[in-house]
């Protein structure tokens, strides 16, 4: 089941206004995160499809099932699409729901981390392993232990170190997670076991990764962002606070904590000293996008920075059936990142 789409009118006007076009047209792609490796840009999305799910506010009509791996010898040049690279099918632990992915690189090897429901409709994180950039993956048996929730970015930092950034409320399950343990209680609704709007908000998490990548290191942080006096973003504050897609990129120096607003549909960025934070909110790298979500990752190519990104332009705005795309991402002399207004308005 869709929603409407919008109106044909809106939608030339839009998409003439574009400052990018679908990257992927074949297929529906959404939540693109992109490395370079070996000179090359690869991008991890998910796969959308329509699995005649029921749209509502936890996301069942995101049903995908399997990952594609896509690469491009540069940002001018075709996307070359790699085919299926990992189906919920071959995964053990996994039952459905193969949302937002990412993948690092470490001694040859390939990892790529994902989000799926298990048998308890619990989300959980897992990762497999190829020696190639474009799978096929192999995964192991089990979920990462102590993963939960959605959408994780593998960070590496110039130490060798490995980060694993992850969350998401609402559909993304992290506020049933607020004691340490899963919070199976009904009713069965995004808005509930929030906190309130005038408490801390909910944050995402992170966890250094062990070296083989395979397992957390140690018990996941809270990724807490605060405003420019210090303070904890609150859970009201829905233009500002964490709702899912975290990235974690660095910039002369400093730590980019970018995340999605969720309800408010915008990207938004934080700033840091190390990967655990604090971050301090400076401002929108993206307003919103044609569909209900936006999610991003952050890249360099050849000195020149890019944003991936996603809309649903390609299906004339049906929200589950998504297309990526990437732009120039600029930031100015402090270090602060220009607002993209998605069409050019
Ligand atoms: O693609 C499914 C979900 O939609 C992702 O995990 C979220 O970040 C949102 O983009």
């Amino acid at each position: 089941m869709s929603e409407p789409k919008i109106d044909a009118a809106k939608l030339a006007t839009l998409n003439s206004n574009a400052i990018s076009q679908p990257l992927v047209k074949h297929i529906y792609t959404a939540d693109p995160s992109a490395h370079v490796f070996n000179g090359k840009i690869y991008i991890y999305p998910s796969h959308d499809i329509d699995a005649g799910e029921a749209f509502d506010d936890l996301g069942s009509h995101f049903d995908m099932q399997d990952y594609h791996v896509f690469s491009m010898e540069s940002p001018e040049s075709e996307v070359v699409d790699h085919g299926v690279a990992l189906s919920v099918a071959d995964v053990p632990w996994a039952q459905k729901q193969m949302w937002a992915p990412d993948a690092n690189e470490k001694d040859g090897k390939y990892y790529l981390y994902f989000p799926a429901k298990d048998y308890e409709g619990i989300f959980r994180i897992g990762v497999a392993v190829s020696d190639s950039p474009t799978g096929p993956f192999k995964p192991q048996p089990e979920a990462i232990k102590n993963s939960f929730s959605i959408d994780p970015c593998a960070f590496k930092d110039d130490d060798g170190s490995y980060y694993l950034y992850f969350g998401g409320i609402w559909g993304g399950q992290l506020q049933r997670w607020r004691t340490g343990t899963f919070n199976a209680e009904q009713p069965e609704s995004p808005y509930a076991f929030l906190p309130e709007d005038n408490e801390p908000a909910l944050c995402a998490k992170v966890a250094r990764l062990r070296d083989d990548l395979l397992e957390f290191d140690e018990v996941p942080r809270d990724v807490v962002i605060v405003d420019e006096n210090g303070k904890p973003l609150l859970q009201g504050d829905t233009s500002r606070r964490f709702f899912e897609a975290p990235w974690l990129h660095k910039y002369n120096g400093k730590y980019y904590f970018s995340y999605s607003t969720g309800d408010t549909h915008l990207i938004c960025y934080a700033i840091g000293d190390n990967p655990y934070g604090p971050f301090t909110y400076a401002g929108v790298i993206l307003n919103p996008v044609v569909g209900w979500t936006t999610h991003h990752s952050i890249c360099e190519f050849n000195g020149e920075w890019y944003l991936f990104y996603h809309d649903s332009i390609l299906s004339e705005g049906i929200t589950h059936l998504r297309n990526i795309k990437m732009t120039k991402l600029e930031y100015d002399e402090n270090g602060f990142i220009k607002t993209l207004n998605p069409y050019g308005e």
